[in-house]
């Protein structure tokens, strides 16, 4: 009896000396293990007599319940220091300002679609997509250009080895007219869309950039004509340039795909930066750029397109997005666009927050709040 108080007396002292975690389990295992002391003692328990058992097991099961509860309180009293020694040495000054965050901005060219597709969703036009390695029937073939066709050679086309399911050969895609006809082959119509994207062209200057953006408007319906396309491209640009005196300059033009063609052109003032200004390009200081290219589907497009031309007719245009974000906001030179210079993007590019909206007047809300 008096070995067991004093097995007890001197399990608790080294219990409550065990400097660390791991060696408070080497005292568990040594007293409560399988070969451990306090678990060779609960063996002798079965080859005593019954007397014995009463006199001695309480005993040793005090012992052992003893033991187990010097380890759980000595455990509780490491790990407590543990945070707190942890909390002291990792010390957080709330008050301190926040590290500073690189803020990115969104670039004209996304801003200017997204102006786009808001103006012209009140139009009740759906955005439509295709992809950017296409094929040469919807780039050119389906487009009323077949292979030789002189106006291919307008587009400066960058070409892939590879041959097109459709014949000739794959390339990147020079316009986004070629949604026009994967729209009307899987839609049918009536039709009214915007297909805005990248194009590409072997072409560099000023308003020139081998990828650039343009946006693909397409109506069909019945009982169209040239007074819609009109009507259309005004009310758009009054809307995106916000000014009512926009003058749109139409001159006649030759896209096989449209007949009659027109391409249209906005004045902007030349002697500071090029931005729009309403009224006439051919006014002093002021001058005309060209925006894209338009007219009425012809009826070989409708019929490639898989469309009854004596029952649908419609209108299409094309115009750069990439222009049209210059003469809004006021820069220079297109290149610069693509070069991803952070302090043009600091100073051109706009916040996150500033989604265009027709109700907060399209792109007004950017210009006063750029990034
Ligand atoms: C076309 O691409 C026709 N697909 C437009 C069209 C669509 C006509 C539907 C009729 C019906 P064009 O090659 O002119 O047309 O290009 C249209 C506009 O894209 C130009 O007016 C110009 O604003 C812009 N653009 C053309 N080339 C470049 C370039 N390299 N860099 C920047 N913008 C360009």
């Amino acid at each position: 009896m008096a070995d067991i108080e004093q097995m007890g007396a001197e399990a608790r002292a080294r219990i409550g000396a065990a400097g660390d975690l791991a060696a408070l389990e080497a005292l568990r295992v040594e007293f409560l293990g399988k070969q451990g002391s306090v678990s060779a003692l609960l063996k002798t328990l079965g080859g005593m007599t019954p007397e014995e058992r009463q006199a001695q097991g309480p005993q040793i099961h005090a012992l052992r319940e003893a033991v187990q509860d010097a380890l759980a309180a000595r455990k509780d009293a490491l790990e407590s220091a543990a945070l707190e020694a942890q909390l002291a040495a990792e010390t957080l000054d709330l008050s301190l300002p926040a590290p500073h965050a690189p803020a990115g901005s969104v670039h004209p060219v996304s801003q200017v679609m997204d102006e786009l597709a808001e103006i012209f969703a009140d139009l009740g036009f759906a955005v439509a997509t295709g992809p950017e390695i296409e094929d040469d029937w919807y780039n050119f073939t389906a487009l009323n250009m077949p292979e030789s066709h002189p106006a291919r050679a307008m587009h400066d086309t960058f070409y892939f080895p590879q041959a097109a399911p459709k014949g000739g050969r794959m390339l990147l895609r020079t316009h986004p007219s070629p949604v026009q006809v994967r729209t009307m082959l899987e839609q049918g119509a009536p039709l009214r869309i915007i297909a805005p994207g990248r194009v590409y062209r072997s072409d560099s200057d000023a308003t020139h950039t081998p990828m650039f953006h343009q946006v693909e408007g397409l109506v069909i319906d019945r009982d169209v004509h040239l007074g819609h396309l009109k009507w259309t491209l005004e009310t758009f640009f009054k809307a995106y340039f916000e000014r009512d005196d926009i003058v749109l300059r139409l001159r006649p033009s030759y896209f096989p795909f449209t007949e009659p063609s027109i391409e249209f052109d906005v004045g902007y003032s030349r002697e500071t930066d090029r931005r729009v200004v309403g009224g006439n390009g051919d006014d002093p200081g002021h001058a005309w750029m060209e925006l894209g290219g338009s007219g009425m589907v012809n009826a070989r497009v409708i019929e490639f397109a898989g469309l009854d031309p004596a029952e649908w007719q419609g209108f299409a245009f094309g115009l750069g997005i990439d222009r049209l974000a210059m003469l809004k906001y006021g820069m220079n030179d297109l290149r610069a666009f693509f070069d991803g210079d952070v302090r043009w993007l600091r100073h051109y590019g706009f916040s996150a927050f500033d989604q265009p909206t027709l109700s907060g007047g399209v792109g007004a809300a950017g210009v006063g709040a750029r990034a």
